[in-house]
């Protein structure tokens, strides 16, 4: 087949790394993206969000030549669809930017191409997908029929871990599904071009699938760890000391409690499940709802440290406002949430909000006339309780200077 050209779709998280790699492996790529600061950004050169290494491969690949940022598709011989599919209201799929990207991509197919699917999907999207790409286009197919020519479709979930994007773009397996098997195989020689990993074929439907199996199986055994907080919190048991003990039986391995479950992965895609299966997946829906009633509980342990204080104003520091450790992205992150309601909770109080990885803070924290971005140090001196919701590793030392204070340690950083 040869695949020369390759166009991906949303240059976000996902799509720019994917885009940045396979031009660094010698492919013309064109990175499409309906905001224009995105494209005026890459094609400067610059990465609009920070991820360890990023910046050098897209500077690099846009001084080779080898991508280009464009606002709408262009004619190529594979396209690459990442673009987020959120949920809405009572966590309903919400598959308008697929939909928009297909009926974008559909106007400048000559048949022949491959199309693969990589945002994390509800089970059948790969196959809307088509049918929204063919209704435009009723001159090709998915099979040949009707000699008209045809289109390969394929899903191939993303699974890498943010902060470490580059490294496991090249180094995880890879699980792709086509909706035939011809288009599978297809879309696994786009992604021998620089995957090291296993790529294993499968249908779409099982891909999908797949990914949304992966991430609610860590949302699941994050619930279960944020669980065990809770009840060793009533039996007067330190959690961390629970765990760690039980981690030493050879086949128990508990995850880390915390204040919540962020990101906009683990914390989404496990609902595509229960959406697709609500009477089934009875597990799955109550592990979100465990992990989404952690940063309720962290701020009742705020209300009542406040209460221990006694004090009509005062000034509470909470470390960390990412949704995990050592990166800057605040999106879906409980530790914004619970900041926030502090905040609101105790409105004649002053929040100093510790937040390394940022220089300003985001709107919804700026809006609120008690709180400011504030260092370690200046919290450490006036703080007067100490909330602890990200363990980024500046964090780390704070088990000294805070071992007397009055503190709320959602990530057992104080031990
Ligand atoms: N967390 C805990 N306790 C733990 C581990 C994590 O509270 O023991 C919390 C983190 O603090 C964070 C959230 O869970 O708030 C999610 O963090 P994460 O590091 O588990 O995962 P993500 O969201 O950064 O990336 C996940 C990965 N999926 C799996 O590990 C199964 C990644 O491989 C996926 O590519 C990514 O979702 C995605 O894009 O779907």
């Amino acid at each position: 087949m040869g695949i020369s050209t390759v166009a991906v779709v949303g240059l976000g998280y996902i799509g720019l790394p994917t885009a940045a790699i396979l031009a660094a492996n010698g492919v013309p790529v064109t990175g499409v993206d309906v905001s224009s600061a995105t494209v005026g950004a890459v094609n400067r050169g610059q990465v609009p969000f920070v991820e360890p290494d990023l910046a050098g491969y897209v500077s690099d690949a846009v001084a080779s030549g080898r991508l280009r940022a464009v606002p709408a598709p262009e004619p190529a011989d594979a396209y690459i669809v990442a673009v987020p599919t959120p949920f809405v209201d009572d966590h309903k799929p919400d598959l308008s930017y697929i939909k928009a990207a297909a009926e974008a991509i559909a106007p400048v197919l000559r048949g022949g191409e491959l199309i693969v699917l990589e945002s994390t999907s509800p089970p059948g999207t790969t196959r809307r997908m088509a049918e929204w790409v063919l209704d435009q286009r009723p001159d090709l197919s998915l099979d040949g029929s009707g000699d008209r020519p045809v289109v390969w479709f394929a899903h191939c979930p993303e699974r890498v871990l943010p902060g470490r994007i580059m490294v496991e773009l090249v180094t995880n397996d890879r699980i792709v599904g086509g909706l035939t098997p011809e288009a599978a195989q297809r879309a696994r020689e786009l992604y021998q071009v620089f995957c090291q990993g296993e790529i294993l074929l499968t249908d779409a439907v099982t891909a999908e699938t797949a990914k949304l199996v992966e991430n609610s199986f860590r949302d699941v055994n994050i619930a279960f760890a944020n669980e065990l907080s809770l009840v060793a919190d009533k039996l007067g048991v330190d959690v961390w000391e629970l765990i760690r003990l039980a981690n030493h039986h050879p086949r128990v391995n508990i995850l880390q409690p915390g204040p919540g479950v962020g990101g906009h992965c683990i914390a989404v895609d496990p609902w595509f499940i229960v959406d697709a299966a609500p009477e089934e997946a009875r597990l799955i829906r109550t592990a979100r709802e465990v992990n989404d009633g952690k940063p309720r509980w962290v701020l009742h342990k705020v209300v009542d440290a406040v209460a221990d204080l006694g004090a009509p104003n005062p000034v509470i520091a909470a470390y960390g406002l990412a949704f995990k450790p050592n990166i800057d992205d605040l999106r879906e992150s409980p530790a914004m949430t619970i900041t926030t309601e502090i905040a609101r909770t105790f409105p004649h109080a002053t929040v100093l909000a510790v937040e390394p990885n940022v220089d300003e803070l985001p709107a919804q924290l700026a809006d609120l006339p008690n709180v400011r971005l504030a260092d370690t140090e200046e919290a450490l001196a006036a703080g007067q309780v100490h909330v602890l919701l990200v363990d980024h590793t500046q964090f780390r030392a704070l088990a000294g200077p805070l071992a007397e204070a009055r503190v709320v340690d959602t990530r057992g950083i104080l031990r």
